[in-house]
């Protein structure tokens, strides 16, 4: 029989269509280009960071950077480092850090974040509040109009002791905002997460904004018993969003 195969016009090739995944990596990999041989870099902690982490890696075994010192913002992102031959050590060492790259879970129109889903929140700020420069790498999904209104969690690390009394006076906290405070568990088991530094985490979700972000994070930090929230104020200098359509770069 003759072919008639060879007229049919070869389909129109898919749409091209990014994962956030794929985003998150296109994100990450901006980042780096602020990276400069010689710098202390602050590693982040998440599934953007890690991409940020690889690209370093990579750029130094291929000789492009050199005399990087990696300070890592959690265990996790201290093995993805050392398994990528990542000089490391720490703000004690280096108390002043040239940038660092990390993702957050939300980012307002202020560039304020919030941080510390990935359960990393207290090293992470104590980290990036010691960089001249914080470049902070989302996908398009965590832009929020305001901080807290995303109907996720924003995370509280907490001192495991009476967890419950600290939990409760923080849902007392932001009763106006239809505040309900609940402990962070592992899906495995359900027993308490437990982060990098010993602690617990109190997720709090908000029904209302909660206002003054200043006056919120004042009191949250004034309650014994808390460590450190996820909210990061005035910290971020530039923010790097990927999306279906490009990147944008936005600075403070
Ligand atoms: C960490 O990673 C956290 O502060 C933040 O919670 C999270 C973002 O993770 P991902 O990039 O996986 O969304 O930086």
């Amino acid at each position: 029989s003759s072919s008639s195969s060879s007229s049919i016009p070869s389909p129109p090739p898919p749409p091209v269509f990014l994962t956030q995944d794929m985003l998150k990596r296109i994100a990450a990999y901006k980042a780096v280009e602020f990276v400069q041989s010689g710098m202390v870099l602050g590693l982040g902690t998440g599934s953007t960071a890690k991409y940020a982490v690889q690209r370093i890696g990579e750029l130094l075994q291929q000789g492009k950077l050199k005399d990087i010192i990696g300070i890592p913002t959690s265990k996790k992102t201290q093995e993805q480092a050392l398994s990528l031959g990542i000089p490391l050590s720490d703000i004690d060492e280096h108390p002043v850090v040239d940038l660092a790259i990390d993702g957050a879970d939300e980012v307002d129109p202020y560039l304020n974040l919030v941080k510390g889903r990935g359960g990393s929140l207290l090293r992470e700020k104590m980290i990036e509040g010691a960089c001249k420069k914080f470049v902070v790498i989302v996908d398009e999904s965590k832009l929020v109009p305001y901080l807290g209104g995303s109907r996720l969690a924003m995370p509280v690390e907490i001192v495991p002791f009476c967890w419950k009394f600290t939990a409760q006076r923080l849902q007392r906290l932001f009763e106006d905002s239809g505040c309900v405070a609940k402990l962070r568990t592992c899906d495995d088991n359900g027993e308490p997460f437990v982060t990098d530094n010993a602690n617990y985490i109190v997720e709090l979700y908000f029904k209302k904004d909660i206002g003054d972000l200043n006056s919120a994070s004042d009191s949250i930090l004034r309650l014994a018993g808390v460590v450190e929230h996820g909210m990061f104020l005035n910290m971020a200098t530039t923010v790097i969003v990927a999306g279906e359509l490009g990147i944008t770069v936005k600075n403070k």
